[in-house]
């Protein structure tokens, strides 16, 4: 296969509601668009899902940019017209870092490899799951008001989400999640802070015991993995890592360590979909459950999502909402939620397009680029 172009489109996408967490709100999505066309006239698609400040991670949308244009794209040129997506991954490997950047090049390229089979991305995967039951990240209320807080829940258990993720950080956590769970006893319920705490909280985190949570998503500094296991030995509440796990091998030391005992499986993260795989599998190998999170995905990346969250390790509800949950109009076809959860694309490559005249719309900057 041959690449004769990529095209990235830059949109702004303006969300339902502010998107507040313990490193920022975000209020309209900056997402990169990648687009790869073949020399047999094959468009395929990746999402780059870096914000527009280095909040979550070090990356953000302007570094995702100048690394796919000025070392991603000139590293693919060793391969040649190989595209084989074990070797994209390993030309990419020469450049440290950027996982996001790569996640949105290979998957692109990944997208028009497996159109060229008409492999749907699932059946690449061997996933047999057909649909995917959808959680929801909950953000931090802007007027930080518990009851506007238990109406936008509401709105989700009404909808038919089957989990409940709140953010949490210092200041905004055992009130909401009291609220939450003394309204809905029974719905499974995660918190999520991001990083915000530090090991002096131990014995506060260990608090939240009594609320019969889920897990506790990513409470430390992500290089803190020694910091986990000790809260993982306070609290009886499962730690799940989201931001620490960036690799294989790093997944692998968090559970061999006692670090984790759930992970979220970010593709964006973790620099694709094919190291996001080997992890699931990792996990499954070591009975440590599996979600899908997300970074608030266009359809783009959503329908990817969905193909690795088909796969059986993922036992629990991932934050794979439907569009409506992010955008009044998605940049491909919604994804609507059918007996809360989402269907699995069924369509070669990652299974849909986005819809050109909303693309256009959206887009505030493109470039074209012509591999080497
Ligand atoms: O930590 O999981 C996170 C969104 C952006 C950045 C980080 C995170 C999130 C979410 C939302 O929690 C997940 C989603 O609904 O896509
Ligand atoms: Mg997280």
């Amino acid at each position: 296969m041959t690449i004769e172009l990529i095209r990235l489109h830059r949109l702004n996408i303006p969300l339902v509601r502010p998107f507040r967490t313990s490193f920022g709100t975000e209020v309209v999505r900056d997402v990169i668009i990648v687009e790869a066309v073949s020399s047999d006239g094959i468009h395929g698609w990746g999402e780059c899902t870096t914000m527009s400040w280095p909040g979550y991670s070090y990356e953000y949308s302007d570094t995702a940019i100048d690394v796919i244009t000025r070392h991603l794209l000139p590293a693919l040129a060793e391969i040649g017209d190989d595209n084989d997506p074990l070797a994209v991954r390993s030309a990419m490997d020469v450049v440290r870092g950027h996982p996001m950047a790569k996640t949105a090049l290979s998957t692109a390229l990944l997208d028009v490899w497996l159109r060229q089979q008409s492999m749907s991305l699932a059946t690449y995967f061997g996933a047999e799951r057909t649909h995917v039951p959808s959680g929801v990240s909950v953000g931090i209320p802007t007027s930080e008001s518990v009851s506007e807080l238990l109406d936008e829940v509401a709105g989700y258990i009404d909808a038919g989400y089957r989990r409940i993720k709140l953010k949490i950080e210092p200041g905004w956590d055992r009130e909401p999640v009291a609220a939450v769970r003394g309204r809905w006893p029974d719905i499974p319920l995660q918190t999520d802070a991001n990083q915000a705490y530090l090991r002096s909280d131990a014995d506060h985190l260990a608090s939240f015991d009594e609320f019969g949570l889920l897990l506790h998503e990513q409470p430390l500094h992500e290089e803190d993995l020694y910091g986990h296991v000790l809260l993982s030995e306070a609290c009886a509440t499962p730690i799940c890592l989201d931001e620490s796990i960036h690799s294989v091998a790093s997944a692998d030391s968090a559970i061999h360590f006692g670090a984790t005992s759930i992970i979220n499986i970010k593709p964006a993260r973790v620099g694709g979909y094919i190291t996001a795989k080997e992890i699931h599998d990792l996990c499954l190998s070591r009975g440590i459950p599996v979600w899908c999170g997300g970074m608030l995905e266009t359809g783009i990346g959503r329908a990817a999502n969905l193909a690795l969250a088909a796969l059986p390790g993922f036992t629990l509800p991932g934050d794979t909402s439907a569009s409506s949950r992010y955008y009044k109009v998605d940049v491909t076809e919604p994804f609507v939620l059918q007996d809360g959860g989402l269907p699995v694309p069924t369509g070669p490559g990652i299974g849909v397009d986005p819809i050109p005249e909303v693309l256009a719309d959206l887009t505030v900057w493109s470039q074209e680029l012509r591999p080497a």
